[in-house]
């Protein structure tokens, strides 16, 4: 019996959400724990074991030493691997991750494709259907002119890779240029046995609703997704995009300032209390080695007291300098 509650914490269909928390520690005890789903090291320098829970993501961290990411659950978790996908799962939640070689696919688009595909079904033979979070890191990103940059070749991969599973609707995603190993495609996600609830922002049109002059196919992702659990919103990566336009082109402090914009636009459209907190881990993806110390100036400043990852990374369209992505935990 719970006493001094007034309403229900979570209804009956409601699951409570995987925590997410940045850790400087050690991998092997972090996977014994219970509920260990997911655990990412960040840089080719950083720690990683073989274990289908374990991804070595190809950004580098501007922190040292670099903190690992893990995810956990209040259940037991199964693992296991499939193919090129790595996958686990507990508490009617899972993560599956792939990492291809684009050169084994016939360049970026098709890999894209490939990856997406597979992924696509390993999920459709489990109970875990719902894709609420993807998340996509890719070398050279802005390489390549017009319809040709490799972006815009991701984005028609993954469309075609996605087929008709995202019908209803995209799930939320981030997708970085990494400075990794050349050809690395990295794609991880977060499904539940639930569905999420797409977020929109009223500044910005829907990506997948951008004009043509962003590339053939619009990129497809929601802005944010709702979780199926209390009050946990898992936002995609945010940019200073107004309208469809990057605004303030190259001038870091002015799209900080618009990125903050734009994410409590986010936390307005999702009914959710403004600000961020000790509870809404973030990442800041940063295009210049040079601007990561304004970067986190900026958090101490504007976000004080809030996790943040600060990630050497790429953003998809060139006159962007920093990307902000994250959770936002009740
Ligand atoms: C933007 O607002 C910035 O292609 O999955 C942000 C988040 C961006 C996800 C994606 C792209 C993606 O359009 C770019």
């Amino acid at each position: 019996m719970v006493q001094g509650c007034e309403k229900p914490q979570f209804g009956p269909l409601m699951r409570r959400a995987p925590r997410v928390s940045y850790r400087v520690g050690d991998i092997a005890s972090t996977l014994k724990e219970a509920g260990t789903l997911a655990l990412l090291s960040f840089g080719a320098g950083s720690q990683t074991v073989n274990d289908p829970r374990m991804l070595q993501v190809a950004l580098e961290c501007f922190d040292a030493p670099a903190p690992l990411e893990i995810w956990q659950v209040d259940a037991p978790v199964n693992c296991g691997t499939e193919g090129a996908l790595r996958w686990s799962a507990g508490g009617g939640w899972l993560f599956a991750a792939i990492e291809l070689d684009e050169r084994e696919h016939g360049g970026p688009e098709s890999a894209a494709s490939s990856a997406y595909a597979q992924l696509r079904q390993f999920i459709q033979q489990r109970s875990e259907q719902h894709v609420l979070r993807i998340w996509n890191y890719l070398d050279a990103i802005n390489q390549g002119a017009g319809d040709a940059e490799r972006y815009k070749q991701f984005c028609d991969g993954r469309a075609a890779g996605m087929g008709a599973f995202f019908a209803e609707g995209f799930p939320a995603a981030s997708a970085i240029g990494h400075h990794g190993p050349a050809h690395r495609l990295q794609v991880y996600l977060l499904a539940c046995d639930q569905p999420g609830a797409r977020v929109e922002n009223p500044r910005q049109v829907s990506a997948w609703r951008y004009p043509r002059q962003y590339g053939r196919t619009p990129p497809s992702f929601a802005r944010a997704m709702s979780l199926p659990a209390q009050d946990v919103l898992a936002i995609s990566g945010t940019a200073a995009v107004v309208g469809h336009a990057s605004a303030h082109n190259d001038d870091l402090d002015a799209q900080l300032d618009e990125t903050l914009l734009n994410l409590e636009a986010l936390l307005a459209s999702a009914d959710m209390p403004a600000g961020f907190d000790t509870h809404s881990p973030l990442k800041a993806y940063v295009r210049h080695t040079i601007d990561a110390p304004r970067v986190r100036d900026f958090f101490r400043r504007r976000l004080p007291g809030v996790p943040v990852l600060l990630l050497h990374g790429d953003i998809c369209r060139r006159e962007l300098l920093v990307e902000i992505d994250g959770w936002r935990y009740s």
